[in-house]
């Protein structure tokens, strides 16, 4: 079973490349960005408090994301594999992915980071926010709070991969076709 999590900042291109992914690898895409839009859109209680914190470029309580992933694991028993875009976010939402993936007699195979620098960030989250109608793309103020809440919360999750040794960085700028052969080539070598 090819398990991947997709990491990195916001607007690094996670959600891109898992769209290229799953069709490559034949696996299930788990978006915690888009579970979350989701119930958002379904106007649900949960959905509601999403929004209040993600409006603000803040990430919502781990527990209401791992419940979303346990959810969609057992939905999805027969899968061939994950690719993890936006989760885990925190080393708590790591840990806990760990044990759901345990109960399925699985584990992660590789974590792969998209290195993108602040500025080309920004600059892809605006020029999104002028058609996704999302309203965390629609400032440069809001974009820097995800930033920051990345750099402090999410950012320590790589050294938790690293030490597993199950971590890779590739470069994340450039053409959308060969950083999608960069991470072929790093899968490659984690399956062996
Ligand atoms: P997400 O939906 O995960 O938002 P994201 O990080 O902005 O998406 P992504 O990084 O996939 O965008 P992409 O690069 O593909 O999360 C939104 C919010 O939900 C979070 O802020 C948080 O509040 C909450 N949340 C989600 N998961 C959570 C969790 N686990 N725990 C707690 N809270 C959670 O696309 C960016 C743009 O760049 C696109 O327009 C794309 O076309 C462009 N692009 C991509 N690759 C490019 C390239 N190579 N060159 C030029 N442009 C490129």
């Amino acid at each position: 079973m090819l398990n991947l999590v997709l990491f990195g900042p916001p607007g690094a291109g996670k959600g891109t490349q898992s769209e290229k992914l799953i069709r490559r690898y034949n696996l299930v895409h788990l978006s915690t960005g888009d579970l979350l839009r989701s119930q958002i859109a379904a106007g649900t209680e949960l959905g509601i408090k999403a929004k209040q914190l993600m409006d603000q470029g803040l990430l919502v309580p781990d527990e209401v994301v791992i419940g979303m992933i346990q959810h969609k694991l057992h939905e999805n028993q027969t899968a061939a594999g994950f690719i993890f875009d936006g989760f885990p976010r925190t080393v708590p939402q790591a840990e806990a992915l760990d044990q759901l993936l345990h109960q399925h007699d699985t584990q992660i195979t590789t974590m792969i980071a998209l290195v993108v620098d602040d500025e080309e960030l920004t600059r892809r989250l605006l020029v999104r926010g002028q058609t996704s109608g999302r309203p965390d793309d629609q400032n440069e103020e809001l974009i820097r709070r995800r930033v920051k809440e990345y750099n402090e919360k999410t950012a320590p999750v790589a050294d938790y991969y690293s030490k597993q040794d199950k971590f890779a960085a590739i470069d994340g700028i450039g053409d959308i076709e060969t950083i999608f052969d960069l991470i072929c080539s790093k899968i490659a070598q984690a399956v062996g």
